[in-house]
């Protein structure tokens, strides 16, 4: 059966990596995968994370099973940061969710629940995260790409995006990005996420949110402005949340799909297709993201450093935006990246051809995606500089 199996690409983000560890050239930079650094370029763990996670192994008294739901605290503290405090929603009980494995996993689930109920096709802004595509379409949906971003113009083309919006009806799904849009960095204005929202409570269609940067564009508060107001105006919604960045913890896989429904017992059905969902692929959810999660969010001392560390993050990219734009403007390269200052998030999108991409990696060690993406965070004061020199060297030389 597997003689004349030929094999598959790698990952085209995660495999950025493995190149770039086997580039011997000492003067490399890594733009590839979303992940934080700090300064040094490490990616440590949140102190607040090393705490929660003292606390449970002292405190763990079995590896048995986690409920299928996920572990006790998870998916309420989610909920909680995502629909805020005093939350309507929360108060009226109109909400569910389930611990996933990260934010594709509650891409995932969210799309096999999609399928079930037979919705139309899933809109998406272009471009979008390259993993929107497999993650829906092999559960069986129908994927369309819609107008979001121009590159030559380095803005959202709303108008075409929201003309685009308008033609959607009943049963279909508009996916879109919660905050720190990737790989564009350009997010929707409030003013937008309102007209969003007029036209699907006209148009009847199902908003999905992906929120896996929640905290690092303004905080946690104003990134979850499109989910509040979502919640509040619209009958029902779905929300694939990522722990991944925020709380620094990756390689755990922790996330929540979240789903309001017109009334508590609506989303309580549809949680229950979520968890007949993941009994399908993989029954339960891993605890430990989970539970450090909860930890945190159930201790005031512990959630107030994680929010410290956060807001330490979030800082830390939007200097390295203005770095980056300012050492361009200093370096003769015009106002060419003055626009990466004002967006958000890990990423931003370089004006190259793939051919200028190829030509930053191999000539000058800089590595980004084939789509000319840059992960913010590999930008530091020590090589902005060699970064800039090879831009206007593929640019202009
Ligand atoms: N959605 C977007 C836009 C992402 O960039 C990511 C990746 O980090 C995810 C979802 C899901 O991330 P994870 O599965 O690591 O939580
Ligand atoms: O876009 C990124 O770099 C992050 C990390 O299959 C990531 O979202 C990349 C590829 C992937 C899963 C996560």
């Amino acid at each position: 059966m597997f003689a004349d199996v030929k094999p598959l690409p790698p990952d085209p983000i995660l495999g950025l990596s493995k190149l770039f560890v086997d580039d011997p050239r000492e003067r490399k930079i890594d733009l590839g995968v979303g992940v934080f650094r700090a300064a040094d370029n490490t990616t440590p763990v949140l102190k607040a994370v090393k705490i929660a996670e003292q606390r449970l192994l002292e405190r763990q008294a079995t590896k048995a099973y986690a409920p299928p739901a996920g572990v006790p605290g998870f998916v309420e503290g989610a909920a909680r940061l995502v629909f805020g405090e005093d939350s309507p929603v929360l108060r009226d009980g109109r909400s569910a969710g389930v611990q996933t494995p990260g934010g594709c996993g509650a891409l995932r689930v969210g799309a096999e629940i999609l399928r079930r109920l037979e919705a139309g096709t899933v809109y998406v802004g272009a471009p979008t995260w390259p993993n929107h595509a497999p993650l829906l379409t092999e559960a069986g949906l129908k994927l369309e790409m819609i107008p979001y971003y121009d590159a030559q113009a380095r803005a959202i083309e709303f108008d075409g995006f929201i003309a685009a919006v308008e033609k959607l009806g009943p049963g279909d799904v508009l996916l879109v990005h919660g905050a720190c849009h990737n790989p564009t960095g350009a997010d929707l204005d409030r003013a937008q996420i309102d007209a969003i929202i007029e036209t699907a409570d006209r148009r009847g269609f199902l908003p999905f949110v992906d929120l896996a940067y929640h905290g690092f564009a303004a905080g946690l508060d104003d990134d979850a402005y499109i989910v509040r107001e979502m919640a509040r105006r619209l009958p029902e919604l779905l929300v694939s949340y990522s722990c991944s960045k925020n709380f620094g913890l990756y390689r755990e896989r922790t996330g929540a799909l979240l789903i309001v429904g017109e009334t508590g017992e609506r989303a309580g059905a549809i949680q229950s297709h979520a968890l007949n969902v993941a009994r399908g692929m993989y029954s339960m959810p891993p605890a430990h993201g989970g539970s450090i999660v909860a930890e945190i969010l159930q201790s005031p001392e512990l959630e107030a450093k994680w929010r410290d560390e956060l807001a330490h993050m979030r800082d830390t990219v939007k200097a390295n935006r203005r770095l980056l734009a300012r050492t361009a403007a200093e370096m003769q390269l015009g106002d060419a990246l003055a626009y990466i200052e004002g967006q958000n998030g890990m990423f931003s999108l370089l004006p190259l051809s793939e051919k200028q991409v190829l030509a930053m990696r191999e000539k000058h060690g800089v590595y980004m995606t084939g789509n000319a993406r840059i992960n913010l965070c590999g930008v530091n004061a020590g090589n902005v500089a060699h970064l800039c020199e090879a831009y206007r060297d593929v640019t202009q030389g």
